[in-house]
């Protein structure tokens, strides 16, 4: 899409609130809004009739609906809003020379692909900032977090996928899926700016080339792939190509952020809510209890951070309808600790359980010297291995890009397994934690490994061992990009999200989905959280 046709198609409105996000990072403010983009002076109201606690796909929803109904909200964010040029003149840094922008509070960046040729030089050292990406490790998990106005849309690599509509049932049993597929998927990926690639680009750009020698692989055992959308504008990637706009996708960017081309969420549903003149975002405001008052209203305290991470500010809001998009880990804490703790002792026993990784495994394979995969790879990912058919080991595959700028000849897959494993969260001794243990990882491993082992044996191909460690791990199980469940529907929550135990309190993210989706998480969470507040709008909002 032209820069002048996406103008045409956005409203008046978006970009209202696309030149408030603009203007706010231009002042370096850390409160978003139309009133900040024509005033400096701060904002003394610390309460609004709706909160919402983080700015991924549930919260971003969630503040827009509210916005276009009329209801002044605030959204609470702990990352910043990324739309400042650094010393380079770009807002992200690149994969291959991360700076202290890539990562929340390290001092070496934690890629997941960690090694090459068993050496250490994916990683880097980085001063300590609140950067994009985080990696919020737990005893035998780690999960990849966005952070930052956009969640995880800022980070992830865009794959726009809606999940078999009967895989979707026997998730979620009570929900409509008539209507879900009918009204909620259409309506968030048009909302999301889904699009896909043009096959002819696809099977001439050497930028697939690597997609397109996974697939003969996938071919040659006789297995079936499938393109996947993608929120990234293909027509500017078309144009990085042709070199006629700047690079990104096809410069190596995408888990620290994409400077141009990626529809994340501050362009589309965060631009609108803005767009509104009702929701005001609050950037580097990490929520760290909620409790209720005896009027019925909540309480939320929430730490403002600086640059360097150090507390500045402790801050009380009150609000009478309380959204928790904070993720599938923020809420889910946020929840787990306000019933242990006491401040909601009504919360569900429910609350902090069905947690999974959506079966998450990422693995190399080593291909024959005339199988290249090109030392040039766009990284936005278009197709999968769809083997989600096969009931004796269901899994479905992403074909992943590994750009390094030189032919590696490693085809890279991050595989998703119908793994049944579920855990739940513990709070002890002030912290919370997961019970996940390295024997339910087993699980997903067993699942890849079945399928790549035909796929290997069909190829007479073999693993990479020295991408993820120098102790030659060849299944990378111990970390998720899809951290499901926390809060389910119709388990910690109604069938329509609202918390069990508390009127006026919704849950619209992540959390919500037992553990296992089958694709690629978000356009699920965006579609469901759309339900969530169609439903809530009509029902719980009224005078
Ligand atoms: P999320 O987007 O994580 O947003 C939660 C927000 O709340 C974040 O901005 C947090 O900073 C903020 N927050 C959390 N706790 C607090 C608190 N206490 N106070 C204030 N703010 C808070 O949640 N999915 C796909 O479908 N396709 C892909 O291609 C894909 N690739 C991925 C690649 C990477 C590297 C990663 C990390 C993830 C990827 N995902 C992908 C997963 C997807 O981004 C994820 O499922 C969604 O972002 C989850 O959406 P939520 O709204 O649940």
């Amino acid at each position: 899409m032209t820069a002048k046709l996406m103008q045409r198609q956005l409203t008046r409105r978006q970009i209202l609130g696309m030149a408030a996000l603009q203007t706010a990072a231009t002042l370096g403010f850390t409160r978003i809004g139309l009133q900040s983009a024509r005033s400096a002076e701060p904002d003394a109201v610390e309460s609004a009739p709706a909160i919402v606690v983080g700015s991924g796909y549930g919260g971003a929803v969630a503040a827009l609906r509210l916005g276009q109904a009329g209801i002044r909200t605030l959204v609470l964010e702990m990352g910043r809003l990324w739309n400042t040029r650094g010393a380079d003149g770009k807002v992200f840094c690149s994969t291959s020379a991360p700076d202290r922008r890539s990562m929340w509070f390290r001092t070496r960046t934690e890629a997941p692909v960690s090694t090459f040729l068993w050496l250490d030089v994916v990683n880097r050292d980085i001063s300590p900032y609140p950067g994009v990406l985080d990696r919020v490790r737990y005893d035998a998990m780690s999960v990849y977090v966005g952070r930052g106005v956009g969640g995880g849309s800022l980070v992830n690599g865009g794959m726009a996928v809606t999940p078999l509509q009967s895989y979707f049932a026997e998730q979620f049993p009570a929900v409509d899926t008539a209507e879900m597929y009918g009204t909620y998927f259409p309506r968030a990926r048009s909302m999301l700016g889904v699009n896909t690639i043009d096959p002819a680009w696809f099977e001439s750009t050497e930028w697939y080339r690597f997609t397109r020698i996974s697939r003969k692989h996938a071919q040659n055992t006789g297995l079936k792939t499938t393109f996947v959308p993608n929120v990234y504008d293909f027509g500017h990637m078309q144009r990085e190509a042709a070199g006629t706009a700047t690079r990104s996708a096809l410069a190596g960017e995408v888990i620290y952020g994409n400077n141009h081309g990626k529809r994340s969420l501050d362009k589309t549903y965060l631009a609108s809510a803005l767009g509104t003149g009702n929701v005001t975002i609050h950037t580097l405001e990490k929520v760290t209890g909620i409790r209720r008052e005896t009027d019925g209203s909540y309480v939320l305290t929430a730490d403002r951070i600086d640059d360097t991470g150090a507390v500045v500010e402790r801050k009380e809001y009150g609000c009478a309808y309380l959204f928790l998009g904070g993720g599938s880990l923020g809420t889910t804490e946020l929840l787990v600790r306000a019933r242990e703790t006491g401040t909601l002792p009504a919360l569900d026993r429910n609350v902090g359980t069905g947690w999974g990784t959506n079966g998450n495994v990422m693995l190399g394979r080593a291909n024959h010297l005339w199988d290249t995969v090109g030392a040039n790879q766009s990284t936005m990912p278009v197709m999968g291995i769809d083997d989600w058919a096969n009931t004796a080991n269901p899994v479905f595959a992403e074909i992943a890009p590994l750009p390094t700028g030189l032919e590696h000849w490693v085809s890279l897959y991050l595989a998703i397994t119908k793994n049944p494993e579920r855990a739940s969260f513990s709070y002890t001794n002030g912290s919370v934690k997961l019970g996940w243990t390295a024997g339910q990882s087993a699980v997903s491993v067993g699942m890849a490994k079945k399928l790549f082992d035909r796929i290997n044996s069909a190829n007479a191909t073999i693993y990479r061992y020295d991408l993820f460690g120098a102790a030659g791990k060849v299944f990378a199980d111990d970390f998720t990009y899809h951290p499901l469940g926390g809060c389910v529907l119709g388990k910690a929550t109604d069938d329509y999200g609202r918390v069990k135990g508390y009127s006026k309190m919704y849950v619209t993210d992540g959390s919500l989905v037992p553990g296992s989706i089958g694709v690629n998480p978000f356009v699920t969470i965006t579609a469901l959280a759309e339900r969530t507040m169609a439903r809530v709008l009509a029902e719980d909002t009224a005078p």
